[in-house]
């Protein structure tokens, strides 16, 4: 092997790849990141992310391994494990799914057989690709009831989820997705599924920070398993967990990670994982979970005043899912427009939204990263003014548009050099 193999950096190695993640961390630095499911994670987690454990190779679980020369690995991943047990108080933790996808992806392959009934919020109405979507393994294997929101309230309507569950008997229940921006009622949500003998999933992929930080409901003293992503509100390495209290459900996951849907171990992200579960422990963490809370309702707060419709009338969560055809919008041209002052978001659909993304009436937003990088109400404030003047920009003369984007480009720049990251 030459020297430079074990000398030379990336940007020596293959300048190409080196350039583009220099330009994505620019990207990162220039711009307020209003993606729901992104933020920052800390130094100390890319440290771990880009470490030499990424070499290693194992099968099975701490202490039980078909490879040799685990020991370290051993460490890493207990300490993932105890993490996230001391951290949601429960019983039980796998920490090694790839993602939140493939953490649902385990329990339905532990519990289900394809052709069995699931029951899961609908797309439109805030839930997950991986709980039933027709394109997803998910929806092509197994028979998916959805259930929705109140038309009126943004809500979730529990009476029709409890009808649902008495015709079609669903062997699992899932609560929690992607743009679902309300507090789940877990204690009702548990009673349907006592009603019918479902086994009860709550995927907190979105709101798990809160909930590590003290700041929303836990699902686990409710549910029989609890799955997660560690990158949203946990702010941490890209990857999924699994929790549970019960040991009998814990004794099914387990093989149904490894050897069922997954191969070795990623150790690197679970390293990653345990730094981030690590940090979710301290004070810290729990005062930005209560900061990311604040910033969301000020942000759909502000927007409701500037006379944007806000999907269930506002936030309990980080989720602010905004109606821009209240402003002549598509979800499209909103994501568009703002991505011209440096805002990053994304479309989505809303309640009730057609299924094409084209026609998508909705954006969602999300206060983790911006919270991270330290904006507090006041930064919001400006955000969520800035937001709105660009939708009403849309509509306004070839001239005032360009004053209006020229003049944000300008605050956003202000921000952000006021609020580094990875300086
Ligand atoms: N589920 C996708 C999202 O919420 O953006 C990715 O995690």
């Amino acid at each position: 092997m030459t020297k430079s193999y074990f000398h030379d950096h990336l940007a020596a190695r293959d300048p190409l790849i080196f350039k583009a993640l220099e330009d994505e961390k620019k990207r990162q630095q220039g711009q307020i990141e209003l993606i729901a499911s992104e933020n920052s994670v800390s130094l100390a987690s890319l440290d771990a992310l880009g470490s030499v454990i990424t070499n290693k190779t194992v099968e099975g679980y701490p202490g039980k391994r078909f490879h040799g020369g685990a020991d370290f690995a051993d460490i890493v991943e207990q300490a993932a494990i105890d993490r996230a047990k001391e951290l949601f108080d429960c019983d039980f933790a796998n920490v090694q799914p790839h993602s939140g996808t493939q953490a649902n992806q385990a329990v339905f392959f532990a519990l289900l057989t394809p052709g069995d009934v699931v029951l899961s919020l609908d797309l439109a109405s805030g839930g997950h690709l991986s709980h039933g979507a027709k394109p997803n393994q998910s929806g092509r294997w197994f028979t998916i009831v959805s259930y929705g929101v109140d038309r009126e309230t943004g809500r979730i309507d529990y009476e029709n989820v409890e009808k649902l569950a008495l015709e079609h008997k669903p062997k699992l229940l899932i609560a929690g997705g992607s743009s679902y921006p309300r507090e789940i009622d877990f204690v009702r949500m548990r009673e349907i599924a006592d009603k019918v003998g479902a086994t009860y999933l709550v995927d907190m992929a979105h709101f798990a920070g809160l909930v590590a930080a003290g700041v929303h409901p836990s699902p686990i003293p409710y549910a029989d398993i609890v799955t997660c992503t560690t990158t949203k509100t946990l702010r941490g390495a890209r990857g999924g967990l699994i929790l549970t209290n019960r040991e009998d459900l814990f004794k099914k996951l387990q093989p149904a990670v490894f050897p069922g849907v997954q191969g070795s171990a990623h150790l690197a992200t679970i390293a990653g994982k345990a730094v981030c579960l690590g940090e979710a422990l301290t004070d810290e963490f729990k005062a930005y979970g209560a900061n990311v809370k604040a910033n969301a309702q000020l942000l759909a707060e502000v927007l409701h005043k500037r006379g944007v419709r806000i999907v269930s009338g506002g936030t309990d969560t980080h989720v602010v899912l905004v109606d821009v055809s209240s402003k002549d919008l598509t979800g499209q041209q909103s994501q568009d427009a703002l991505t011209t002052i440096n805002v990053t978001s994304n479309k989505n659909p809303i309640p009730f939204d057609s299924a094409k993304p084209s026609e998508w009436k909705g954006l969602r937003l999300g206060s983790s990263a911006g919270t991270t990088r330290g904006f507090g109400t006041a930064e919001f404030e400006i955000i969520g003014n800035l937001i709105a003047d660009i939708f009403e920009a849309q509509v306004a003369d070839e001239a005032t548009r360009a004053d209006v984007i020229a003049r944000s480009q300008a605050t956003v720049a202000k921000l952000c050099a006021a609020f580094p990251i990875y300086a």
